[in-house]
């Protein structure tokens, strides 16, 4: 039964009909006056009117929510009650999570209050259709230059964002196209606002500061200059009209390239609050982001580092910022890498709102083909005092607005989700989005206590899932971290390209950004105030302590606070060297691991996730090796000092593709050496099939079979494998890894599981090129089949 009136309300009892249902099989009726026990929803005023004795037992603001039951009418009822209805369908979801996870729903007496008051994902969508750094397919918002005729999954998505408490969702991307704002197209963004409303989702949009001269009739953007103004304030009422419930705008400014107040000596605060004005008497709001940096730096000047940028450009305006903007600050100083510290921009505001800005979308943390639950990490962060004043200070408090009584504040996850069935590309991924969207809610509920709901809701209660899929969850990104980046040296991937395999060398040497500084004796970048770019001093004297001296700095960030020697002994006992190609062996085997652990689950989910998972995870720990043996022949070849394992740069259980008798195929060198193992592969250039033999010199048995290949994305080969001229496997390299070119991206490995082998049986691979994949082959690995069997 409904108390009050609204879609909303609507909404929520549809979804609560249908929870109830999918789960308890029970089939519940609507009922306009409850003459026996009943589930009555309700805005708190309604309520009110029909039991003015009912008080909750905690004050209820905006989007709480409070779970109790009453008599009512004489009957019996449990009552989910809020200020607002959309605080009615949060609390639906919060039953609907009870029942899912078996909790005793009866008797019920639960206040629950959001942390923050905004809440929002962003989405990098552009208008033709294709989403920046996301993962999962098209764009479910816009297609061919404008909003989707069909907008069944953004309504779906809608009903995702509201079951995990989100309130407000920016549809295009930050680097903007000020197309969104011209007059044609409001009306299509229109309609997107409409498939939201009903989750209570607001919808907001990303914007081009340059707006007023690029779409508009202005010739200038100075946001200093009246007209400009005016322009602002118009396209804000316009917006309004069509859409009542619009929640604002994010910017990104005078930020790789785009456009910005700099351009007319302006600040960010004169570009945020003109823009803060116009929406001011709508209720709006304005995200700035503090993602401003200058990416021409001088390398070559070892105290420029872009990490000081937010703090230099942001903290000198603390305090001229409007009241309903807020600076949407990245959780570390650089960009979402594997491991940074917090900002120190969160301590570096009093008297501005602020948002902490985390990313769903694993754009440096494997891109959705590994696995990397990041829940982990932001929690570090949330929890991370900033001694911004005598008292603690977490990054949570902060950025809810609760340590300087701000008016706002709040979590901004950047999700791009797409077209995919699963919206993430991997199947577990979608838990960060989960995890984004609870914490956001409660950043005091543990990474653990959220990836166990996350996978009861996913998969069901069998212990055995649980256990296993918990498990894998937390312990991936410390997995990710051991064969990416360790130590805190930031992820070394190609920072140039996309930012998913290795590509050691590509972050140094170029203005883009000040990373690792590795070079023959030493790494690591010094960020010191005593000898370094001074980026500690932005903290305040509690935080600068815990990371100025080498012998205190933890040994996960040393690398991002310290340049030291390889020969550093790190408080593990260590030296950096070492521990980096542990590290990275660690974390591969680990990868490989949960191929393993993964089979266990084998009939006990749906084979279409398990299969598709299993695939992932076999792909992962594939490319787990790649990094690892990339960095570390990197590091090697830098430092000149060998793996006191012995395991860097000897593969004994290889047979190189280049020593192979060869049909068709031609040697080439790879360069960066690095990325192929002995530095060189063999290509098919022909127009026919290839083919490398080699005899197999082991003892007879059975044996896993590694073939390491380059799967470029300009074309599809084919390949085979023979023993004896008898096929053991065949597979197409069609996977759409983000390069052309044989190199850290493409490296791929392909595992035949269990192959009976004589010692001198002669073992084939065959290649078959396609456009422009000229099935290029690395090596095979042989080694003894494991005992699980795959
Ligand atoms: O991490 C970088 C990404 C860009 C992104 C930018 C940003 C949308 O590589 O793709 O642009 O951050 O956050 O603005």
């Amino acid at each position: 039964m409904i108390l009050g009136k609204s879609v909303v309300l609507t909404t929520a009892q549809k979804e609560l009909i249908r929870g109830v249902k999918g789960m308890l099989g029970t089939t519940l009726r609507t009922v306009p006056s409850p003459s026996e026990p009943a589930i009555v929803l309700a805005t708190f005023v309604e309520l009110q009117k029909e039991n003015a004795g009912l008080t909750p037992p905690q004050e209820l603001r905006k989007d709480s929510f409070w779970l109790t039951h009453a008599k009512l009418r004489g009957a019996d009822c449990v009552v989910i009650t809020s200020p607002s209805d959309r605080g009615v369908i949060y609390g639906v979801f919060a039953l609907l999570r009870k029942i899912s996870l078996g909790e005793d729903v009866h008797n019920l007496d639960e206040v629950q209050q959001p942390y923050a008051p905004l809440r929002w994902v962003n989405q990098w969508d552009n208008l033709d259709g294709h989403i920046e750094r996301g993962y999962a397919g098209p764009s479910i918002f816009f297609e061919n230059g404008h909003v989707r005729a069909d907008l069944q999954r953004a309504h779906d998505y809608a009903r995702i964002l509201a079951s995990i408490g989100i309130n407000g969702c920016a549809v295009n991307n930050v680097n903007a196209n000020p197309k969104l704002l011209t007059d044609e197209f409001l009306p299509e963004l229109a309609r997107i606002a409409g498939v939201f409303r009903p989750w209570g989702l607001q919808l907001a949009l990303s914007i081009d500061l340059s707006s007023p001269k690029s779409v508009g009739d202005r010739d200038t953007f100075d946001p200093l200059d009246a007209r400009v103004g005016e322009w602002w304030k118009q396209k804000a009422d316009q917006i309004y009209r069509l859409i009542p419930d619009f929640a604002g705008f994010v910017m990104k400014a005078d930020s790789e390239g785009r456009p910005g107040p700099a351009s007319y000596g302006r600040t960010p605060a004169d570009a945020a609050n003109v823009i803060a004005r116009a929406v001011k008497p709508h209720g709006g709001v304005v995200f700035y982001r503090a993602f401003v940096y200058d990416h021409h730096l001088d390398w070559r000047n070892l105290k420029n580092d872009r990490a000081r940028a937010a703090y230099d450009i942001f903290h000198p305006l603390d305090g001229k910022f409007d009241e309903n903007v807020l600076i949407q600050i990245k959780y570390g100083p650089i960009d979402f890498q594997v491991r940074e510290p917090a900002s120190p921009l969160f301590g570096g505001l009093s008297r501005t709102n602020e948002a902490i800005e985390l990313q769903i979308t694993q754009e440096y943390t494997g891109q959705q083909r590994h696995l990397c639950f990041l829940a982990p990490l932001w929690k570090d962060i949330l929890d991370f005092d900033m001694h911004a004043t005598d008292g603690s200070t977490p990054v949570k408090h902060l950025v809810a607005g609760h340590v300087f009584d701000r008016p706002t504040g709040g979590f901004v996850g950047v999700a791009n989700v797409g077209m995919d069935t699963n919206w993430m590309r991997h199947p577990l991924a979608l838990a960060n989005l989960y995890a984004f969207g609870r914490l956001a809610w409660n950043p005091n509920l543990t990474p653990g206590q959220i990836v166990d709901e996350w996978t009861r809701q996913t998969f069901g209660d069998d212990p055995a899932v649980v256990q296993i899929v918990d498990r894998m969850q937390l312990t991936s990104w410390r997995t990710y971290e051991d064969y990416t980046g360790p130590l805190g040296v930031g992820t070394l991937t190609n920072i140039l390209g996309p930012h998913y395999g290795p590509g050691p060398e590509s972050s140094e040497n170029n203005g883009w950004g000040q990373w690792h500084r590795a070079d023959h004796q030493g790494v690591g970048m010094d960020r010191t105030v005593a000898t370094g770019t001074g980026f500690l001093g932005q903290y305040s004297a509690a935080v600068q302590k815990l990371y100025e001296n080498v012998a205190d700095c933890p040994d996960d960030l040393l690398l991002f606070f310290h340049h030291v020697a390889y020969t550093h002994v790190l408080h593990s006992g260590k030296t950096v060297i070492q521990s980096m190609y542990d590290s990275h062996y660690a974390g591969a085997e680990a990868a490989e691991q949960n191929v393993t652990q993964w089979e266990q689950l084998r009939g006990k989910i749906d084979d279409e996730r398990y299969l598709e998972v299993l695939g992932r995870l076999r792909y992962q720990a594939g490319h787990a090796i790649v990094w690892r043996d990339v960095i570390c022949d990197w590091l090697l070849g830098l430092t000149g000092i060998p793996d006191a394992e012995g395991r860097v740069g000897q593969h004994p259980d290889r047979i190189e593709a280049e020593d192979m008798q060869q049909q068709g195929y031609t040697q080439v060198d790879i360069t960066p050496a690095y990325f192929a193992s002995g530095g060189k592969a063999i290509s098919c250039s022909a127009a026919q099939p290839c083919s490398a033999s080699f005899h197999f010199k082991g003892n007879s048995g059975t044996y896993d079979l590694d073939v390491q290949y380059f799967d470029l994305k300009t074309g599809v080969a084919r390949f085979s494998v023979l023993v004896n001229s008898l096929p053991v496997d065949e597979w197409q390299a069609n996977d759409d890894l983000p390069s052309a070119k044989p190199d850290g991206d493409t490296s791929t490995r392909r595992t035949i599981p269990a192959v009976a082998l004589r010692s001198g049986d002669e073992i084939t691979i065959r290649g078959t090129p396609d456009g422009g994949d000229p099935a290029m082959l690395d090596y095979v690995a042989i080694h003894k089949a494991q005992e699980s069997g795959h």
